[in-house]
């Protein structure tokens, strides 16, 4: 595809006027760290970062607006983030024209993150008024026992560049109805993303006359989240980003009994059998392989093809891989945008190079593009390989847009190879055999936190609960009842018996 990528002022340009229209005071950014695009590699903005010092001062102003949020009725804090999503729903394109420019996602899958956002306020709006606790029998007569769910305390959320946006919404919209207010720590590589963001809800929030400092964004670097991990008055860090990263963060919130939602690696896997239907499994395993090139936790990275259909399936995705549009990511047509910056790209070879020494060879892609126009922009074809064997590079995440296909002979033997990686996000398998896809779904199938049938590994919808397991850091966020990692639950026991029968039969007469 020809390609013209526009220039860094354009760019630029078009960054300022938009967070502008989301409410940015952009004259207000300062001129600190510079932010460059993936589009181009050119500069797109400035803005001043904070220090970790300025933690403790976001979290005590964060600590007193809980004390006021906790006591306002669920259903009226659902009114907050019912704004929200309608103000969202309005700055839809200008949110997704920041997300393109900051991190390069091409128009559609930036529309579908800021969708992702609104869904979950829709939801977020339901389940304040679906906060529920449970009833239980008491053993002892005249009494009740029930459960009540409480505001948790200030919620720190750590994101990462490749949902910039609808990661802090999916934490966000619930903490607020669960009346926790929220303090985020972005990926420092998408800034204006997160005023934007702060900017829409900082409005609905003085609109609906909430309490100040209900959500606070830090823009910052490292020390910033650690110092959000650490500091006591955080009841709940939720973070995603790498398994590395989650290492660190987990250990140290726990350290101080802190609660953690960790949203870490994934390393995807399809199942595809002899049954399947090989049109459709093809368009599934390109969109989830080659989709935000290669970007998403969600991303898969391994097939898993029975040996009947391993080489038909290969021709296919090799097909679709050779036409895949790779470009300007704000271009209509364009399917494949650049990855975040070099180091990605660096990634992305040294991981092709191992695949080669560990066996496998490269089917299609993995070249790089546009290298003459813009140096510093990193755009490349999705890669296809074929593994003999599911080696050391095929069990680590790479992030970037590499897909590895394995043989496989029985239904077991491929359940083994989805399940011999350390992380455990996501997983899909292609069948028409629905006792194939039972097994798959079962206590001994797929041990990762989604278990797809006949769809990709990437673009759950927000109503289930989205996390993995193992490596993947066994966090849940956003649908089902994920909300409740957000509040703590109490006890109840109510006795109207005008009597004191212990429990367990106790005799304790006083
Ligand atoms: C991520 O990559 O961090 O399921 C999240 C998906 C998206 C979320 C991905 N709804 O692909």
């Amino acid at each position: 595809m020809e390609t013209t990528l526009p220039s860094a002022d354009e760019l630029a340009g078009k960054a300022r006027e938009t967070a502008k229209r989301c409410g940015v005071n952009v004259d207000a950014l300062g001129d600190g760290r510079t932010t460059t695009s993936p589009i181009n590699g050119g500069r797109l903005a400035a803005v001043d970062w904070v220090d970790a010092g300025a933690v403790d001062d976001a979290v005590t102003r964060a600590r007193q607006a809980f004390l006021a949020w906790r006591t306002v009725p669920a259903p009226v804090r659902g009114a907050l983030v019912k704004r929200l999503g309608e103000l969202l729903t309005e700055h839809k394109r200008e949110l997704a024209t920041l997300i393109s420019l900051e991190v390069g996602k091409i128009t559609s899958e930036a529309l579908g993150e800021v969708q992702e956002m609104i869904d979950v306020c829709d939801f977020a709006v339901g389940l304040s008024r679906q906060l529920y606790g449970r009833t239980i029998s008491s053993e002892r007569p005249g009494h009740r026992l029930m459960e009540t769910w409480h505001p948790l305390g200030v919620v720190g959320v750590i994101s990462a560049f490749n949902f910039p946006a609808a990661v802090w919404s999916w934490n966000t919209a619930i903490a607020l109805v669960c009346g926790d207010p929220v303090v985020w720590k972005p990926s420092e590589l998408a800034p204006l993303t997160a005023l934007a963001c702060a900017a829409l809800l900082d409005r609905a929030a003085a609109e609906q006359d909430a309490p100040a400092y209900l959500s606070q964004v830090l823009i910052g670097g490292p020390e910033v989240g650690e110092a959000l991990v650490d500091h006591p008055g955080v009841a709940l860090v939720s973070a995603t980003g790498s398994t590395r990263m989650g290492r660190a963060v987990g250990p140290r919130v726990a350290a101080r009994f802190g609660r953690s939602l960790l949203e870490l690696g994934g390393n995807n896997a399809a199942v595809v059998c002899p049954s399947a239907d090989l049109d459709l499994a093809t368009r599934g395993i390109v969109f989830s392989a080659a989709g935000t090139a290669g970007q998403r936790c969600t991303t898969m990275r391994r097939v898993i093809a029975h040996v009947d259909v391993v080489d038909a399936l290969v021709e296919r995705l090799a097909g679709a891989y050779s036409r895949l549009p790779v470009g300007d990511p704000t271009a209509a047509g364009t399917l494949v945008g650049p990855l975040i910056n070099g180091r990605a790209h660096a990634a992305m070879r040294d991981a092709l190079d191992a695949a080669v020494r560990q066996g496998g060879s490269l089917v299609a892609g993995g070249g790089r593009r546009f290298e003459d126009q813009a140096p510093d922009a990193f755009y490349t074809e999705p890669a296809l390989l074929r593994m003999r064997e599911q080696s050391e590079v095929v069990r680590e995440e790479t992030f970037a847009p590499i897909l590895y296909v394995l043989p496989y002979q029985s239904l077991t033997e491929a359940i083994a190879l989805n399940n011999a990686v350390p992380q455990g996000l996501s997983s899909s398998i292609f069948t028409r055999d629905q006792a194939e896809a039972e097994v798959f779904v079962s206590a001994e199938g797929s041990d990762c936190g989604i278990v797809n049938v006949n769809i990709g590994t990437s673009g759950a919808e927000i109503g289930g609960a989205f996390g993995g397991e193992k490596e993947t850091g066994g966090g849940r966020e956003s649908g089902s009842d994920a909300w409740r990692g957000y509040m703590r639950r109490a006890t109840n026991t109510i006795n109207y018996s005008g009597r004191l029968p212990l429990a367990q039969g106790v005799e304790f007469d006083v």
